[in-house]
């Protein structure tokens, strides 16, 4: 394959931007070599400005679930954006998509619309110390909610991937607050709320975990969370800026019988667009301002055209069948590597849910940080090129979910597993 073209505008970047990027997972740090640059996309295919076309398992980190440049999306984007593209007063997209989100998501009972899941991240907790008056929070080890001061503690994602899992200029007396749990650990949660119980505002967690490859719960384990915060009077965030609407209609609190008390999102409710979300019980909702005392703004929340993006995606996927189909194709997929990795006697395990996967380079289960930090990461970097000059993208880092979209169909799939055969016997 042929990156001249790439290689060019990311040594320009290099001179212009930290690392050459505007986020740092995809500048290939940890799986070396030099990213490509994008001219455009459409459905599961990503092209290149050297005229390179990739399968695409990244969907822009996952708002892409209906493939890209869906025209049903573009159409709407069009048509909203010929009014006006912000105007700093209410309109109406706002309040339908308030209206779709509660009610594809009943926990949400009112949702505040901002423009990334880390704005929604780090005005979930400020509210839940508002409405609390505690100051501790609880994450889990390898999660990541956004680059918000209290989150990168232990974090997932970039800092996981470039080894800053604590960021400097992150004041110690805020990390102090944001207390650390290992994910999928029962016993280690119960002793840490029978410890400071009291004095935890809020546990906070990917119930589905993306940002550290992609590990899923143990059976019963988002409910005994549930179950502490209600006990010792903590809120429960479940930050579904990746699984929400993916994994399920309604994310993986659907999937998995829970009620949080706020959820976050982002991703998919943009369409493609910079949009995230906070949500959850009136009676803390409510407390937002203009609302209540809690403060919270933005000047471009509810942006019309990103509301008329979001609009059109849920409504794509809100077509009968379309997450049943969309856990067929990720079957597909992970059945197909699987056994292609056993053919090349590669030890080898993914970790699904639907439209969303994870890639080990060692043998499963795979249910803790700590085993998706034993995947051999050498490995990984090597089948990711291996797969990249045969025409498929992967994640960028061992330590990122891959995502499907409904554009990913049988075609897709076999041309991802043929290259999958010859990256695994070449490894
Ligand atoms: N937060 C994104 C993945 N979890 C990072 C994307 C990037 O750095 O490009």
């Amino acid at each position: 394959m042929n990156h001249t073209r790439s290689e060019q505008l990311f040594a320009r970047a290099t001179e212009l931007l930290p690392g050459g990027v505007n986020s740092p997972v995809r500048a290939f740090r940890s799986v070396g070599g030099t990213p490509f640059f994008a001219q455009r996309a459409e459905g599961a295919y990503l092209y290149d400005v050297d005229g390179n076309a990739y399968v695409d398992y990244v969907g822009s980190w996952g708002p892409m679930i209906a493939g890209h440049a869906h025209p049903r999306v573009l159409e709407a984007v069009a048509r909203t954006m010929r009014d006006g593209l912000s105007f700093g007063v209410p309109n109406a997209l706002e309040v339908d998509m308030a209206e779709a989100i509660t009610a594809i998501v009943p926990s949400c009972e009112m949702v505040r619309m901002v423009n990334s899941g880390t704005e929604a991240t780090l005005s979930a907790i400020r509210l839940a110390r508002g409405a609390t008056g505690r100051t501790r929070i609880v994450k889990f080890e390898g999660c990541y909610h956004g680059h918000g001061d209290s989150f990168l503690v232990k974090a997932g994602s970039g800092v996981m991937t470039l080894g800053l899992p604590n960021s400097p200029g992150v004041p110690a007396a805020l990390a102090d607050l944001t207390l650390t749990l290992p994910y999928n650990d029962f016993d280690a949660a119960t002793a840490l709320f029978d410890e400071v119980g009291h004095d935890i505002a809020a546990l906070i967690i990917e119930p589905i975990v993306g940002n550290a490859n992609c590990i899923l719960p143990r059976e019963g384990y988002l409910q005994h969370l549930r179950a502490l915060c209600t006990q010792h009077g903590a809120l429960l965030i479940f930050d579904e800026v990746m699984t929400g609407f993916r994994v399920a209609l309604g994310g993986a609190q659907q999937r998995y019988g829970i009620t949080p008390d706020l959820s976050t999102f982002g991703k998919i409710i943009g369409g493609g667009m910079p949009v995230g979300a906070y949500g959850g019980r009136r009676d803390l909702m409510r407390q937002i301002a203009p609302a209540g005392p809690i403060y919270q703004a933005g000047t471009l929340s509810g942006n019309p055209v990103a509301m008329a993006a979001g609009l059109a995606t849920l409504e794509l996927i809100r077509a009968p069948g379309f997450h049943d189909a969309l856990e067929r194709s990720t079957h597909a997929l992970c059945d197909g590597l699987e056994a292609a990795a056993r053919d090349a006697g590669v030890a080898f395990h993914t970790t699904r849910a639907p439209g969303m996967f994870g890639l080990y380079f060692r043998e499963g289960p795979v249910e803790t940080f700590e085993g998706a930090k034993a995947s051999d990461t050498a490995r990984f970097n090597r089948f990711f090129h291996a797969m990249l000059e045969r025409g498929v993208y992967l994640a960028p880092s061992a330590f990122e979910a891959g995502f499907m979209s409904s554009a990913h169909g049988d075609a897709e799939i076999a041309k991802t597993l043929e290259a999958a055969r010859a990256a695994f016997a070449a490894l």
